[in-house]
């Protein structure tokens, strides 16, 4: 079907449609979605102009990890700060950017949202994809009380819904509720976000793999042996794969998502623990990817099952195609300690 011919169909109508199917739905989780696009379409704009406006280089402050803060990730927390505020249906927001809970006015909302408001910061300068990532969780204590950090402390497994926004090429928001991944491409002539594609699925593998290898030197056995098993030459499986690595963990999987191929941020010397973290990075990916028929580990277990027991803690990650993702696993198992 000439997709020119098919009537366009907005996030908007996209959401009310999907709140349609749930009796009973209050429009609580639509109205924050609405939110995140208006937040997104606001950061876009930004990025798009960034070369001409003062919105590049750093801040000159750390943030909570010790990193140098750069102007437009001020810029994208503060929007996503607002926009996640505007309808009160929040009630704690934890951001990458705030070392503690934000814990907002609106304290009966029932959901706790995470955000990393722009992810990639190296490569913000440099004109190359960036991102923005969140998670959204429904309470577990009473909204007549103040939330507490259980509702913010839950598994993967308990998000209500998580996506993100990929500032390329064009600007592409996507985002699942436990029922399907779909992707909305924004039409920045008329600020709109129009459905590109619904259910989208990963392949079962793909022959890219995405990992920084300037660390090498202190990888695990395991991974070790699984990169050279990507670079070997077997035509049969469609090796060699070819080396992919933005730098920004959000293109990187979009690419994946459509492409397939696996994405590995391992423990290291210089991160033991692994680089991303689990809430606002790893949690959020892993539910996008599985319910689109991949796979996401930390090596050794399905990371949306880790019980976290703090805001802004680390976690190795393996996420990707199924095929992918069980090989590099079979190798750890085999030859890491
Ligand atoms: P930020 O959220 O601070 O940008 O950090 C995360 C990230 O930039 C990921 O997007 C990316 O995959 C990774 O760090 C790149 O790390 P490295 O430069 O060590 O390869």
């Amino acid at each position: 079907m000439d997709k020119t011919k098919e009537r366009l169909i907005t996030l908007e109508e996209f959401i009310i449609r999907g709140q349609n199917r749930f009796r009973g739905a209050t429009g609580e989780l639509s109205q924050l979605l609405r939110d995140i696009g208006l937040a997104a379409k606001i950061i876009s704009r930004e990025i798009n102009k960034a070369g001409i406006t003062n919105i590049l280089g750093n801040m000159g402050s750390e943030n909570v990890h010790g990193e140098h803060v750069k102007k437009l990730d001020v810029f994208a927390n503060d929007q996503m700060l607002s926009a996640l505020s505007r309808s009160g249906n929040v009630s704690m927001i934890v951001s990458e950017e705030n070392k503690e809970v934000i814990r907002l006015q609106s304290s009966s909302g029932k959901y706790i949202v995470y955000t990393d408001p722009l992810d990639g910061s190296s490569n913000i300068d440099v004109n190359v994809s960036v991102g923005t990532i969140f998670s959204i969780y429904r309470r577990v204590t009473d909204t007549a009380d103040e939330p507490d950090l259980a509702d913010a402390l839950q598994p993967g497994v308990s998000q209500t819904a998580a996506g993100y926004v990929v500032y390329g090429s064009s600007t592409m928001l996507v985002y699942t509720t436990g029922l399907g991944v779909t992707t909305f491409t924004l039409d920045p002539s008329i600020g709109e976000f129009f459905l590109a594609e619904n259910n989208i699925k990963i392949p079962d593998l793909g022959p890219t793999y995405s990992i920084n290898e300037g660390s090498y030197k202190s990888w695990d056995e395991g991974l070790k042996k699984y990169i050279k098993f990507c670079q070997e030459e077997d035509p049969a499986t469609q090796r060699p794969y070819s080396a992919r690595y933005i730098g920004s963990m959000v293109a990187d999987l979009h690419r994946i998502l459509h492409k397939g191929g696996i994405f590995i941020y391992p423990s290291s010397k210089a991160y033991p623990n692994g680089k991303l973290r689990l809430m606002y990075e790893c949690n959020p990916m892993s539910f996008i990817i599985e319910q689109a028929g991949g796979r996401s580990i930390d090596g050794r277990r399905r990371i949306m099952e880790i019980m976290p027991d703090e805001l802004h803690q680390r976690s190795p990650i393996f996420i990707g195609s199924k095929q992918n993702v069980a090989d590099v696993e079979r190798f750890l198992k085999e030859y890491s300690a």
